[in-house]
């Protein structure tokens, strides 16, 4: 009974972070082990589903443009020698479960990925809007369980 379950029970502690509607989510990434939520091994080419976001501090440079930042889906995280730290911005208007991962295979089959639960509530909500024709696939298709 998956549907009972809150998806973050289904995948390890501190694989999904839940964001609220209509806010800017800033996310700081390090890119080195030795601080705090620092990724080692890098540079890694970071991959957000469901948002372009703006780079507010880009690699090799420590200066942060909040003024016309460049959108991306997709950005180096640089390299620890540099002592980078990349940050990025993205406002949440789009509610959904959207995979944030590292776009290395290996890395990502190692587990370098997290989930943003978008404002669940509301992503839970559009799914129960079940139209006849969004059922009648779901019965085509042999789904199961579906809304
Ligand atoms: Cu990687």
């Amino acid at each position: 009974m998956v549907g009972a379950l809150n998806p973050s029970q289904l995948l390890p502690n501190g694989s999904v972070y839940e964001l609220p509607s209509n806010k800017t989510i800033e996310i700081s990434i390090p890119a080195t082990d030795l601080t705090v939520g620092g990724a080692l091994g890098g540079p890694h080419p970071m991959h957000l589903h469901g948002h372009a976001f703006d780079v507010v501090r880009v690699a090799g440079n420590s200066t942060y443009n909040y003024v016309n930042p460049v959108r991306r889906d997709t950005v180096s995280l640089g390299s620890q020698a540099q002592n980078d730290n990349v940050t990025i911005r993205f406002t949440t208007n789009n509610p959904g479960p959207w995979f944030f991962h590292c776009h290395i295979d290996w890395h990502l089959h190692n587990g370098f990925a997290v989930v943003m639960a978008e404002a669940p509530s509301a992503a839970e909500a559009q799914e129960s809007k079940a139209t006849p024709a969004a059922l009648e696939l779901a019965d085509i298709l042999g789904v199961q369980n579906f809304p």
